[in-house]
């Protein structure tokens, strides 16, 4: 029997609910269909949001993390309009979503996001997520591949450039996908589904590419190579990953929800037989994995300031703590954007912001901004390399609350402790992994805890994950810890594996 997801899209395709946003608007949250309601508005990416009724979620696409400053002022006054509700976060996909939207007002917001060239389309449920790629794509010294259009382009294919597009619109489950023309793996390529990472092919700068990665609450996989190469030319991109996609949704498994991702597919095939079946779509004939790759260096954060290839230019990256933003913080980012440097901004996937083509003549005035006083260049090492999903303020899965907890157990344990480097730590509410605790040196999944009788908050923490070259996940080391009594532990492991000294 058909699992409840494939029989809610075999009866509606996801995306048909543009044509009803009007009336949804007109009758109201309470009153739309539930599956309309609860699963088919993800397909616009407008999420419900059982902690919060009435209150949507809407989760944008932004290829690459590339955000004008007229987009980020766009979102900022659309947040506004809800006061301290109306917030937004920066996603672990290089993405942002907005917080607080009620259904009437979408149709309104829908043309304010066209009108700036924006989408949220296919961004939820069963479709392929944000493309991600270098946050310093076209300026960074040391590039290898400007990913740029490349990634805008296999998004369009997917999307039919934003208009949403029902060939792509059914897979068997989400999918990922990463792009990656940097050395430092920025995009963790070992946890998509497919990911692109540059190599040299006899003296010819392409990509190798390796499939499957993937977390969820029954398993979790590095990805693995497809052994296959392509010229970095766009259209070598958009077809393989056009032709994986069709694979994928014509043979992937759809009958149990907790086992559709690729990898599954590729376990019960044979990475053999399904890069034979992703080749025999292709208008080229796919061409073996080149010996190495070029993913050789340790992954940069990019918080702080960096000359870029442009001779007199630079980028200021800013950290944001959790990547949590209101409304004056998106309108006061496009301000900066636009005053010190061309007005595009990028996100990262560890939830910051960089600032970025700022002539060395305005650097003094831009770091001397209020702003910077809140988002800093340079945090302290417990703060800067924090990452945290959504957890229990508006996610229902969420075991625990995981981004105010995130930033109170930083600050308290920079007060304990003095560190030689920064520590990665993630957080993430659930098993569901959105966090990515496993690719931490520290990882916290919430878990609930039975502590002298009573349930409480608690975690399960991981240790090991290793990002950059040479990529591997971390594992779970210590489970059921309760929340209250973490931050012992946690100094005890900083100081133990990784050279903390207590403050005296
Ligand atoms: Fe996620 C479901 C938030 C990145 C694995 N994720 C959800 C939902 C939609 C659940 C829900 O409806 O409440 C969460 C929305 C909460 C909210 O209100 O914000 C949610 N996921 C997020 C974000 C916002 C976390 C963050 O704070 O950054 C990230 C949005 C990325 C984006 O812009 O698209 C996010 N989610 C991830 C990642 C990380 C990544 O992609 O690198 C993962 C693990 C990697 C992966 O998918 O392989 C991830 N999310 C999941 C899963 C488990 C998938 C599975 O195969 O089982 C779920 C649950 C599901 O799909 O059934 C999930
Ligand atoms: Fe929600 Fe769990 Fe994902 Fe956190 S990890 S956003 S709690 S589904």
């Amino acid at each position: 029997m058909a699992n409840k997801f494939e029989t809610v899209k075999a009866t509606k395709d996801g995306l048909a609910v543009r044509a009803e946003l009007e009336h949804f608007a007109q009758i109201g949250w309470e009153n739309i269909p539930e599956e309309d309601r609860d699963l088919r508005l993800k397909w616009l990416g407008i999420f419900f949001r059982p902690v919060t009724p009435g209150e949507f979620m809407l989760r944008l696409r932004l290829p690459h993390g590339v955000a004008t400053s007229e987009q980020l002022r766009t979102i900022g006054e659309i947040a506004a309009r809800y006061g301290d509700r109306g917030n937004g976060d920066i996603t672990t996909r290089q993405n942002l979503q907005i917080r607080g939207i009620k259904i009437e007002d979408i149709p309104a917001i829908f043309q304010r996001l066209e009108a700036c060239g924006l989408t949220s389309v296919q961004s939820g449920m069963d479709n392929v997520r944000n493309i991600t790629g270098s946050p310093v794509a076209g300026l960074d010294r040391d590039e290898l591949i400007d990913t740029r259009n490349l990634v805008q382009a296999v998004q369009d294919m997917i999307t039919n450039r934003g208009q949403g597009n029902s060939e792509f619109s059914n897979l068997p489950r989400k999918f990922n996908i990463a792009i990656e023309g940097s050395r430092d793996n920025s995009v963790h390529a070992e946890i998509n589904d497919v990911a692109f990472v540059p190599a040299y092919r006899e003296g010819v700068l392409g990509f190798n590419v390796v499939v499957g990665g993937f977390f969820s609450a029954r398993r979790c996989e590095a990805a693995i190579p497809l052994d296959a190469w392509i010229p970095p030319e766009e259209s070598a991109a958009v077809a393989l990953c056009r032709a994986i996609l069709e694979v994928y949704r014509d043979n992937g498994p759809r009958a149990n929800r907790q086992k559709s991702r690729l990898m599954w597919l590729i376990d019960e095939w044979g990475i053999d037989k399904f890069r034979a079946e992703v080749a025999a779509k292709l208008p080229f004939p796919l061409l073996s994995a080149a010996p190495k790759d070029e993913l050789d260096w340790e992954k940069r954060d990019h918080l702080g300031v960096f000359p870029q290839k442009q001779e007199g230019l630079n980028y200021v990256g800013l950290h944001i703590p959790v990547g949590r933003l209101y409304a004056g913080d998106f309108l006061e980012l496009a301000r900066l954007a636009e005053t010190y440097g061309s007005g595009e901004v990028r996100l990262t996937v560890e939830q910051n912001v960089i600032l970025i083509n700022i002539p060395d003549d305005k650097l003094a005035a831009l770091l001397q901004e209020p702003l910077l006083t809140k988002f800093g260049v340079d945090p302290a090492p417990l703060q800067r390399a924090v990452v945290s999903c959504t957890g229990a303020q508006f996610c229902n899965f969420a075991l625990i609350e995981t981004k105010n907890r995130a930033v109170a157990m930083g600050q308290a344990l920079e007060k304990e402790l003095e560190l030689p480097r920064p520590v990665r730590i993630h957080w993430t509410g659930c098993p569901n992994s959105c966090g990515q605790p496993q690719v931490a040196e520290i990882g916290l999944m919430g878990t609930k805890v039975r502590k002298e009788g009573k349930t409480v908050d608690g975690v399960d923490i991981y240790l090991g994950g290793k990002v950059g070259k040479d990529a591997h996940l971390g594992e779970c080391v210590h489970k059921g810890i309760p929340c209250e009594d973490l931050q012992p532990l946690l100094a005890q492991i900083l100081v133990e594996q990784f050279g903390a000294t207590r403050r005296v």
